[in-house]
Formats: C-alpha cells, sequence, structure tokens
C-alpha cells in the first residue's frame, strides 16, 4: 500500500462523526498489516477523547465491505451477550464509530479504505509477556470469544481471506514462491526451504481430520497475537479482543496454536539470535489452562488432544508464510528492515523444532487440562 499523505487524512477526518477538535495524530501500534493512527480529540468540558482510525489494507482484504459487515454484525451480536452478562460494551468489545453518511468505513478520493474505532481506555496491548499473568488473561479472553460466539450463526460470516489458514493452499502457494524466485532469493535460503519440505506433512493434518468430520468449524478469530488482546490496567484482567478483520469460521486448534507460536515464544517474533527462540513450557502450560477454561466446556476431547498439533501447524503456517513473502519481495507482510520477513520465518522454524523436541511435554500439559 502507498505511504498515507497528510491531504488524504484531512478529507478522512472529515468524514467520521467525531466530536471536539483534533488535537493529536500518530501511528500507533506494531501491526503488519493495517495501518492504524491514534487521533486525540479536545472536547470542551470533559477534556480528551482518544479514537483508533485505521486505513484497511485493501490488497490483502480484497472486499472490505464485506469485512466491516461482519465486524458490525459479530461486535453486535457480542454487544448483547455482554450486557447479558452484566459487562460494559464499551470497553469489552470494539465499538465502530460511524462516518457522517451512516457507514462503517469510509472510501477516499483515492480508494482507500477507512475505518474507526472508539478507543478502549485503561487498557494495554503488550508485544511481548511481560507478566505470565497477562498471557493467561489473554487465554481466557481467546477462549471466552470463541464460547461467545458459539452460537453464532458461521455460514452468515463473509470469508475475509479465502483459505486464510489451509495450511495445504499455503504450501502450495510456497512452492509456486521458491520455483519462480522472482527476486533471485532462492539459493541463500536453501536451509529453510528444506525445513518446509521435510515437514510437508504438517500441512495436511488438519484437512484431512476436516474431510474426515472429525473435527467441527466454529466461528475463530484467526489472528491471535497477545497484542490482539486489551488488558485491564487496574484489575489485569483481558477485558476485550480486538482485530476482528479475520473472524471466520475455523478451527479451535488453530486459534490456541497461534496464541502460543507468539506469545509462548522466548523471544521477538523477528529476533535474529536464534539462541534466544524457544518455546517456553510455563507459557505453553499456562495459556492452555486458561484457553480450556475460557472455552467453557465447548471443546469436544478431540480438539483438546489436537492442541499441540495446533501450536505447531500456526507456528509452521507462520514461518510459510513469511518465507513466502520473502521470496516474493515482501508486499504483504510490513517490513521495518531488510530480512527482516527471513529472520521472522528462522523463529518459527525455530520454534517448531523445539516444540518437537518438547513434544511429550506439551502433550502432558494438554492431558492435564482435558476432561478425561
Ligand atoms: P493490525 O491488524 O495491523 O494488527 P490492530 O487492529 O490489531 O491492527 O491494531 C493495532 C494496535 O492498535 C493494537 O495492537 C492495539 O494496540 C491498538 N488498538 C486497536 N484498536 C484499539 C482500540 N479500539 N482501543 C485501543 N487500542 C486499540
Ligand atoms: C498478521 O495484523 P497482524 O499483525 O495482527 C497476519 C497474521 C500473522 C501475523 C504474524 C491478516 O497479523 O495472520 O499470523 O501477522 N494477519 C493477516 O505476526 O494476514
Ligand atoms: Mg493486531
Amino acid at each position: 500500500m502507498n505511504k498515507v499523505r497528510n491531504d488524504q487524512k484531512a478529507e478522512v477526518f472529515a468524514n467520521f462523526q467525531y466530536e471536539g477538535v483534533l488535537t493529536g495524530d500518530c501511528p500507533y501500534g506494531s501491526g503488519h498489516i493495517n495501518d492504524t493512527f491514534l487521533l486525540t480529540f479536545s472536547l470542551p468540558g470533559t477534556g480528551e477523547k482518544k479514537i483508533i482510525l485505521q486505513r484497511m489494507n485493501s490488497e490483502i482484504f480484497t472486499n472490505p465491505a464485506e469485512l466491516m459487515e461482519n465486524i458490525q454484525n459479530v461486535t453486535s451480536y457480542l454487544r448483547e451477550r455482554i450486557i447479558e452478562n452484566g459487562g460494559d460494551p464499551e470497553r469489552e468489545t470494539l465499538n465502530v464509530i460511524p462516518t457522517v453518511e451512516n457507514k462503517s468505513y469510509y472510501v477516499d478520493s483515492l480508494g482507500d479504505y477507512w475505518r474507526s474505532y472508539k478507543f478502549i481506555t485503561g487498557a494495554t496491548s503488550y508485544d511481548k509477556v511481560e507478566k505470565q499473568e497477562d498471557f493467561y488473561q489473554s487465554a481466557v479472553s481467546f477462549g471466552n470469544f470463541q464460547r461467545l460466539l458459539a452460537d453464532y450463526p458461521a455460514e452468515t460470516l463473509n470469508e475475509t481471506i479465502k483459505g486464510f489458514h489451509d495450511t495445504r493452499a499455503r504450501l502450495e502457494v510456497f512452492k509456486h514462491a521458491a520455483a519462480e524466485d522472482i527476486c533471485g532469493r532462492r539459493d541463500s535460503v536453501q536451509k529453510e526451504i528444506q525445513f518446509v519440505l521435510e515437514h510437508e506433512a504438517l500441512a495436511n493434518i488438519f484437512g484431512d481430520l476436516q474431510a474426515k468430520g472429525e473435527i467441527p468449524l466454529r466461528v475463530t478469530h484467526n489472528d491471535t497475537k497477545l497484542n490482539n488482546i486489551m488488558i485491564d490496567d487496574v484489575t489485569g484482567k483481558g477485558i476485550c479482543v480486538i482485530d476482528l478483520d479475520t473472524v471466520m469460521p475455523g478451527l479451535a486448534m488453530n486459534d490456541f496454536g497461534d496464541s502460543i507460536r507468539f506469545g509462548a515464544s522466548t523471544a521477538a517474533e523477528d529476533e535474529q539470535d536464534l539462541s534466544k527462540v524457544s518455546c517456553d513450557m510455563e507459557l505453553f502450560d499456562l495459556y492452555t489452562k486458561g484457553f480450556i477454561q475460557g472455552c467453557g466446556g465447548r471443546l469436544t476431547e478431540k480438539e483438546i488432544r489436537l492442541m499441540p498439533v495446533g501450536a505447531k501447524v500456526m507456528t509452521f503456517e507462520c514461518g510459510m508464510r513469511f518465507l513466502t513473502d520473502y521470496l516474493q519481495g515482501d508486499h504483504y507482510f510490513r517490513i521495518h528492515r531488510e530480512k527482516q520477513n527471513l529472520d521472522r520465518c528462522r523463529t518459527q522454524f525455530k520454534l517448531v523444532q523445539d516444540m518437537e523436541a518438547k513434544w511429550d511435554i506439551m502433550q502432558k500439559i494438554v492431558q492435564k487440562y482435558s476432561r478425561s
């Protein structure tokens, strides 16, 4: 996507139902896909109000209108459940700010798509586990999210990215990228390519089980990074699941696994020193406990038993996606330095290896929290 222009911003500001005088506008967060801005408005008498404004990545989300329809429907549904449970819908789900034409998104004169959310105050999203309790809280929140949406009619959701966690299809795209080698980078990543080929079987596991009807499709989040949970600054509780672009029918094990690959790693996703990268079993234990608890008895025994497989498959898939993007010239995941996507790929593959070494421990932890 092109850089956001200032004149473009002025047009966008004028087209949302904002109150007060704009006093601040800065880039915000560390997401790899959308452009996020924190806006500050001053309101006479009541002080400052913060707002989140995002330019959606319409190269990746090719139908932003359908995407926003999902978000409107899911957040309205969650709002009702939260009110029934006596919660605060202003803080426990995302709240879309309408445009002056009362729509959930604005298309500017350059054709870019924008949306805006009320800022969730008094809460923080963490890029890395600082306190173990936060990771546990994120597990309970993602589990709760699945539980709250368990009766949502999944077939009414739009598929915002086709085959998002179809690992088999991702493998084919990877092979194609390696064969084409449009950037001439293939020779420099032989080791990583070899790793994918040696682990090919991972790409088939869930597809095969689904085809046999052994695992259910559920409404899932599909991007369960720790930084997609807001943790209350006072109570320390996970209060809100954010980043709902990929809420679609999916697999519980993948939501579990994506959290593990990001949050249970002992290092950052793009760490260059691989000796620092491993899958922390204490964090794995905590997340397993919180997630199963949050799902509130909705998971089948089989889903629970397959949770370590979800961790391995999601980590493998993500590493393969980073490698594919590196081979194709870094067009998908935002990078801030050269070879960042290759570094990201390497941390994921290191994690897969580490999970293989700790496989028995992972299985035992999951058994400990399963019902039987
Ligand atoms: P991306 O898809 O690029 O990851 P996110 O929707 O996750 O974008 O937003 C990026 C960051 O912005 C989040 O990690 C969080 O810190 C912050 N953020 C997003 N929405 C809100 C909100 N409603 N209130 C407070 N912070 C938010
Ligand atoms: C992207 O948007 P963000 O940064 O939360 C990506 C996820 C990857 C993740 C890797 C829509 O998530 O699938 O797991 O980067 N989101 C999309 O960090 O592709
Ligand atoms: Mg995010």
